[in-house]
């Protein structure tokens, strides 16, 4: 049994005097990653596969995984028999896809072409199309993860991406793919589930093998092994491979003042704190009176003993803080340094600070009413998120993540009259000559010299 010591966050009260800047640093501070020892031991996997191609995954997927299979892929059309869930689980997964597929849908652009005439007569455009071939991984180990599938999966068909490919190991215990994923893999049209984990599914997907088709971008979450395969590929100009962002573990920071509902306040703290023992939670607390604090605190506790994975709990939350300030000002200036994946505001006039407070985070819940939970499954937002401090350059994944812009201009003779000259004396400088016959040919020709 765990002790209720261990259900606690350290506190750090922001405006004290006696209190050490450096500990408020630590607070924010990510652990730091060893991607070089990870590296290591990732590249023999990553070399063995693109050697070896589908033998190898059969093999490292009976060493990891335990299991073993006769062919690497399963091609659609799946089989009804491996994609056997209940009716409820249909329905939960068939309103999370819709409500994920309306909030992505809406983010294709408005027109097919967007034209500017930037001066007289230059027109320039701007079009989206899909990336072709797209690797989905969907992570397996302590959590069957149905729901990345879907975020990853939805955005890529609604993106009209021509060829999805999930990769997902199978479970140890079963021998067989998560059935839920199969369902979403089926509903997503995807082409192939790759049935192998860690960096031997992200190689199989980013250089391809005889019966795994090459991905032109992968992306999905997964532990270190995954992410040192997934930035080593992106690196490597054989495999011409993007990814979608460098992953870390799951966090959440959750702003919340006297107003806030403990019950509430606690349970988003631990649903986080249960996804690893190295997820990072952070509360922020504002204005808060003693009596308040040791609210929140035992909220913590009382729900953190029964959980089934309070052993994670307890080791995430021994080192998660609690900070004190006395303003929102103050609140929204730690939590823009800490950029967290996600931001939950559990304050008086929550929605009155979005989105003018808010410059670095994941994915924002406003309100008491907005779980974490919402975000992660059904809302309609994507849960897969900038970590480890990356929000402050990237975005989740989006529709415009399964899309490249390609830009096109169309001069017309008025056009070379109002932009002609300032080319010409721009190649001149750079003694591009080339470059400014170009110009010179046509406007001689046009008469416009
Ligand atoms: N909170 C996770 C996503 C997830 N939660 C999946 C439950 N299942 C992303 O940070
Ligand atoms: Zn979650």
């Amino acid at each position: 049994e765990q002790s209720n010591e261990e259900y606690k966050m350290e506190t750090i009260y922001v405006n004290d005097k006696t209190t050490d800047p450096k500990d408020i640093a630590k607070a924010l501070n990510r652990p730091v990653q060893k991607t070089a020892d990870i590296m290591k031991l990732v590249l023999p996997i990553i070399d063995k596969v693109k050697k070896d191609g589908d033998k190898a995954l059969l093999e490292l997927t009976s060493k990891f995984d335990g299991v073993k299979l006769k062919s690497p892929v399963l091609s659609a059309p799946f089989p009804a028999d491996l994609m056997d869930i209940s009716e409820e689980m249909k329905e939960a997964i068939d309103l999370s896809m819709t409500n994920i597929e309306k909030f992505h849908a809406a983010q294709l652009p408005k027109e097919k072409i967007m034209t500017v005439e930037t001066a007289p007569g230059v027109y320039c455009s701007r079009f989206a199309k899909a990336i072709e071939n797209v690797g989905l991984y969907v992570p397996g180990g302590t959590a069957v993860l149905p729901s990345t599938a879907m975020m990853l999966g939805v955005p890529a068909k609604v993106a009209g991406c021509s060829n999805i490919i999930v990769a997902t190991p199978p479970s140890r215990s079963t021998g067989k793919l998560t059935p839920e994923v199969v369902y979403v893999a089926h509903k997503l049209g995807a082409k192939c589930i790759v049935m192998a984990g860690g960096a031997q599914a992200v190689t199989a997907m980013a250089y391809g093998t005889e019966s795994v088709l090459k991905c032109d971008k992968i992306l999905g979450p997964g532990n270190q092994f995954v992410t040192a395969a997934k930035m080593h590929v992106q690196n490597d100009t054989q495999a011409l491979c993007s990814i979608d962002m460098p992953a870390g573990p799951s966090e959440v920071l959750v702003i919340a003042d006297s107003e806030a509902d403990a019950d509430f306040v606690a349970s988003d703290l631990l649903s986080q704190a249960e996804h690893g023992v190295d997820s990072q939670v952070i509360l922020v607390g504002v204005g808060l009176t003693k009596e308040k604090l040791n609210e929140f605190e035992s909220a913590v506790k009382k729900q953190a003993q029964v959980l089934p994975r309070k052993d994670i709990v307890a080791k995430c939350l021994s080192h998660s803080y609690t900070l004190l300030v006395d303003t929102y000002d103050e609140a929204f200036k730690l939590s823009n340094k800490y950029a967290p994946e996600h931001l939950i505001l559990q304050v008086e006039n929550a929605r009155s600070f979005v989105p003018d407070y808010i410059e670095n985070a994941g994915s924002v819940f406003v309100g008491g009413l907005s779980p974490e939970s919402c975000g992660d499954y059904s809302s309609g937002t994507n849960h897969t998120l900038p970590t480890y401090g990356y929000a402050r350059q990237y975005s989740g994944v989006n529709t415009a993540t399964f899309q490249k812009f390609i830009t096109s201009q169309d001069v017309t003779e008025e056009g070379l009259k109002s932009i002609g000259k300032a080319v010409m004396t721009l190649a001149e400088v750079e003694g591009l000559e080339a470059h400014r016959n170009a110009v010179h040919v046509r406007m001689e020709k046009l008469g416009l010299l």
